[in-house]
């Protein structure tokens, strides 16, 4: 059918440039690395590789603070080196999509150092500045009680040189830019242009759902004790999105034969993030909601680090039963993903990250993932199983800019509140340990040789110290049991099934704590697939369980197409399923 465009059944397969493959020797990954690997990813499945960002940063957020929308990095290379990975990249079949980062850019970029410069400059509106404001005791506050999002600190910096605010709602290094000017907005559709130009196949648009703000920039609700608060209500999904992400695909997008994914946190349910991708409305391709991101953690659904270990698999299921159910009900689509650098490894959240139980979790996680509706993202590394950071490595090595903030916001709330100088935080740490960025940006590990095979030179980032015991690719590639063979099954087998990819999902027993279980249902071709996936954590090391199929459904021409635990090909189910720790089944009705 005409509505199976290509991106739908494609994998896209994530790169962090700093950590994926360093050919420099410097320690930091390089484009000329990427390039030594786009063979590799052919190999294992991808269809589509998403880039980080690559361009020209001063790196206040690895990247994600940009200062030159249309030059790189120069550590990672050059425009040409870049160049050559596109060509390699559709010499394959294969797409490049590129991260686009547009509702902040570095303060160091020149249009904010212009915007800056003087209240009468041309590109002063560019950006969010307001006055400030005088508090009780007469002293200058900013405009609202918002909270940026690493540490507990205000959304908006002082500038002494034009006695103004500015807003900024991640680091201060990273100004918001001013989407209500249709100038800011021209110029960014000119630079996206000049991309498309180049051959891109599309975007990822980084928390493109924050850009219109609420005018007037009133107080956001408060929620606890803390000075600033959550900008959600006033900043996410805001009163203009849609008129600008429609002129976007008017100007732009709709001009080339791309796509467009958004990055749209934000706790709101699936009927807000769904008209983003419902073509009628062309904006964008899919987007990311985040709900499934906060099953595990405590409070504020925007990016809380505070780990819930009594999370419960029927909140994990509700999550997902509902985008899958209700995105194809109201004519969205899904994009599907569980890990990116933001996130800690799924392994190590929601199944064992034990050494006996590693490799069966990742091909779990295979199984699910490639059995989702929508379009499947990987991300570096989860093709080989790779798993969180060893609990006992000390504070030092969590560099990211967020974990350090949080912890350091938390500290002093926890001086102020209980008057010592050194305050427990052990709670905070075992939190940190368990979802901090850091986890997802160790270097990716190719081989068993010193700094697994990333770099010659001592990397920016510790290296998990697994990477010769099996957990790397060269290992991997070799065996057909791996982690990595078996990803690469599941993404040839989403293209024989497709069903996987477009089939309606049919939630089974959805109270179930142990088992998540549901069917694929593609009618245009009489094909129905049932997936049985066993998540009980018992101890935390996995337990067995019993899936008892429901009546309604018709096992009896049942055959096992894949599974990750003793049970044959091609055979049937005769009763109840048993399944063994983190064991999963695929069956052809
Ligand atoms: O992330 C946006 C985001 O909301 C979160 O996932 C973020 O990581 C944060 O932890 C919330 O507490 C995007 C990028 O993916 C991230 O790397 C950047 O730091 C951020 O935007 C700013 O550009």
């Amino acid at each position: 059918p005409s509505d199976r465009a290509w991106w739908k059944d494609s994998t896209v397969y994530q790169i962090y440039p700093a950590s994926f493959c360093d050919h420099a020797a410097n320690g930091h990954g390089t484009l000329k690395g990427i390039l030594s690997k786009i063979t590799y990813l052919h190999t294992l499945g991808v269809d589509i590789v998403w880039l980080s960002p690559i361009y020209e940063s001063p790196q206040a957020d690895m990247g994600y603070d940009i200062s030159n929308y249309q030059d790189l990095h120069k550590p990672y290379g050059t425009l040409e080196d870049w160049d050559e990975i596109l060509k390699a990249a559709h010499a394959k079949g294969m797409k490049l999509v590129m991260d686009l980062v547009v509702n902040h850019s570095s303060d160091q970029h020149p249009w904010f150092k212009e915007s800056r410069s003087s209240k009468a400059n041309p590109k002063r509106n560019w950006y969010i500045w307001h006055d400030g404001k005088l508090n009780e005791k007469g002293e200058r506050v900013p405009p609202n009680n918002w909270k940026a999002c690493f540490g507990d600190v205000s959304a908006w910096e002082w500038d002494e040189a034009t006695q103004q605010y500015y807003l900024h709602l991640f680091l201060k290094e990273q100004p918001d830019l001013n989407w209500e000017n249709p100038e800011l907005r021209h110029a960014v559709y000119d630079m996206m242009h000049w991309w498309l130009k180049k051959g891109i196949d599309g975007f990822r648009m980084d928390v493109i759902n924050f850009i219109s703000k609420v005018p007037g920039f009133p107080d956001a609700p408060v929620q606890n004790d803390r000075l600033y608060q959550d900008f959600g209500a006033m900043s996410i999904n805001g009163p203009r999105v849609h008129e600008w992400l429609q002129e976007m695909n008017r100007e732009v997008l709709s001009k080339f034969d791309c796509f467009a994914v958004g990055e749209t946190p934000g706790p709101d349910a699936v009927d807000v993030f769904s008209p983003y991708s419902n073509p009628t409305n062309k904006e964008l391709q899919m987007v990311f909601h985040f709900h499934h991101q906060s099953v595990d953690r405590i409070g504020g659904q925007l990016g809380s680090r505070q780990y819930d270990p009594k999370w419960k698999l029927s909140g994990f299921k509700e999550v997902f039963n509902t985008f899958q159910v209700e995105m194809e009900k109201q004519g969205g689509w899904n994009s599907n993903y569980l890990e990116n650098h933001d996130q800690p490894r799924t392994i190590s959240r929601f199944c064992s990250d034990h050494p006996e139980d590693r490799a069966k979790s990742a091909k779990l996680i295979s199984m699910f993932q490639s059995s989702l509706g929508g379009t499947l993202f990987m991300y570096q590394g989860q093709e080989i199983g790779l798993c969180n950071v060893p609990r006992d490595w000390p504070e030092e090595e969590y560099i990211d800019v967020e974990s350090i903030a949080n912890l350091q916001s938390e500290r002093e709330y926890r001086r102020r509140k209980t008057g010592e100088q050194n305050p427990d935080m052990s709670d905070m740490l075992k939190s940190l340990r368990q979802t901090a960025r850091d986890n997802g940006r160790t270097p990716m590990q190719w081989d068993s040789s010193e700094y697994a095979g990333f770099s010659k030179a001592k990397p920016w980032m510790r290296v998990h110290d697994d990477y010769a015991d099996g957990w790397n690719v060269a290992a991997q590639m070799k065996d057909p049991n791996s982690p990595w063979s078996f990803w690469q099954k599941m993404l040839k087998l989403r293209k024989d099934f497709p069903a996987l990819v477009y089939g309606k999902f049919i939630p089974l027993d959805e109270k179930n704590e142990d088992t998540y279980a549901y069917i694929r249902d593609d009618s245009t071709i009489s094909q129905i697939l049932l997936i049985v996936l066993n998540f009980a954590r018992g101890d935390g090391r996995g337990a067995t369980s019993t899936f008892v199929v429901p009546k309604e459904v018709d096992v009896s021409n049942a055959k096992l197409i894949i599974s990750n635990g003793q049970a044959k090909q091609g055979s049937a189910i005769d009763g109840e399923i048993q399944l063994s720790p983190w064991e999963g089944r695929i069956y052809v009705l």
